[in-house]
This record gives C-alpha cells, structure tokens and sequence, in this order.
C-alpha cells in the first residue's frame, strides 16, 4: 500500500488495483480547428498540462498500473450522437461537419487522436465514449472490474466537463478516486478550480485531490530517490 499527501486528506492504495484514467486528451481539444474551438473555447488553455499528463503517464507505467486512455468520439453516421448534443454546438460547426482536422469529433478523423505526445502504448486500454462521462455506453466498467481495480486516478480536460463527470460515476460506482490537480484544465479557469474544490469538500464527497508533485514525491521516496 501507498499513501500520499491529498486533500482532504491522505489517499491510499494498492498499486496493482490502481488505473491512471486520462481522459480526452484529443486534438480535438486542445488544438486549434477541432471541437473545443468550434465551442468559442480557446484552445491553448489546455496544452499547457501536457507536460505534466506525460509525467504521470510516466510515472504510471514505471510502476504497473493500468492505463486507461478515452476519447470522446461519435461513429461516423453519428448514430451514437443524440441530436441534442449536435444541436448544441456552434451553428457552423457542429458535431460530424468538417473542420480543419477533418470531420469533428468523429472516430477515426486526424483531430479525434490522442496528441501526440500522450499516444496509448499497445497493452493499455482505449475507450471511445460517445458522453461526457468514461463509463456511459462504454466498457470501462466490464474492463476495470475484469482486472480488480479499485482506485482510479483521473488526469485530462476538461476538469468541469468529461473529468468530474467520469469522476462522479466512477464514484457512485464504489472506485476510490484521486483527481490530478495540475493535471488537470479546463477552458475556464474558474471552474477547474471550482471543481477541485467541490471534489474534495464534505470530507472527499467525490474523491481526493493532489498535485502530481505528491505522487512523484511518495513514489521517489518508495524507491528510495529522496
Ligand atoms: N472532454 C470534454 O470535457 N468534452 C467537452 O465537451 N468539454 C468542454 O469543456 N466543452
């Protein structure tokens, strides 16, 4: 076991039933021509963690947790897509039409991939979901029981959006959670901050949160580095 500095207080757990979950670190949100723009968002907000997801990633496959990679995506006849959520975005530029990284928010077009320098190894897990949150209408759940996990540790964007909305049903879902702080952005700044501290209020009500410093700090220690 393993127990590191948290709000509201220390978070603890076993390596081997652990899952880093990164959600949504996609072109499509954190570049430029993709869905967050389409949004009326500004896109630069997000690229800033990627340096510090990467270290996580790290960090994660160094000591053999479960990595779990997710996209928000819709098939390519949108079939998947409530029109609701279609409707709702930009006018111009909605769910399915093309945009600059080819067709947005659409499986397999260039700005639905991972960035980069985030890309999924081939032993960790890839879940497409069509919502905001990991679980609904995906097999994350069959997944994550199938390998006994029982912690889950969240990183990606947005943190009021696809974040805490994973978080909340991995939460009703009995998982003990940890919410990256600095691994973690949203288009608002406001509200990323909001949501950490909603996380965490009424004794941990949703989960923990801590800056990834608190985790490389107890794993250094473990191994001896400090
Ligand atoms: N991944 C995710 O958060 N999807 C969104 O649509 N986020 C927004 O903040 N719009």
């Amino acid at each position: 076991m393993l127990t590191i500095d948290a709000q509201p207080g220390p978070f603890t757990f076993e390596p081997s039933k652990t899952a880093l979950v990164v959600i949504d670190m996609q072109r499509d949100f954190i570049e430029p021509g993709g869905f967050g723009e389409s949004l009326g968002n500004d896109v630069s907000l997000l690229a800033a963690i990627v340096p510090t997801v990467a270290s996580l990633l790290a960090l994660a496959r160094r000591e053999g947790w479960l990595v779990v990679h997710t996209r928000e995506s819709h098939a390519a006849d949108l079939s998947d897509c409530p029109p609701a959520k279609r409707a709702r975005g930009a006018p111009n530029a909605r769910i399915g039409d093309p945009g600059r990284m080819g067709r947005i928010l659409i499986r397999g077009e260039p700005g639905n991939a991972i960035v980069d320098e985030l890309a999924p190894l081939g032993s960790e897990l890839v879940i497409d979901k069509p919502g905001k949150g990991a679980f609904y209408a995906t097999p994350l759940g069959g997944e994550l029981a199938a390998r006994g996990i029982t912690h889950l540790v969240f990183a990606g964007v947005t943190t009021e959006v696809c974040v805490q909305t994973s978080m909340r049903e991995a939460n009703d879902r009995g998982y003990e959670c940890l919410l990256v702080e600095d691994a973690t952005a949203s288009y608002i700044p406001a509200f990323r901050q909001a949501t950490l501290e909603m996380v965490r209020s009424q004794g941990g009500i949703v989960g923990w949160t801590a800056p990834f410093a608190s985790l490389a700090q107890s794993h250094g220690e473990k191994r001896g580095w400090n």
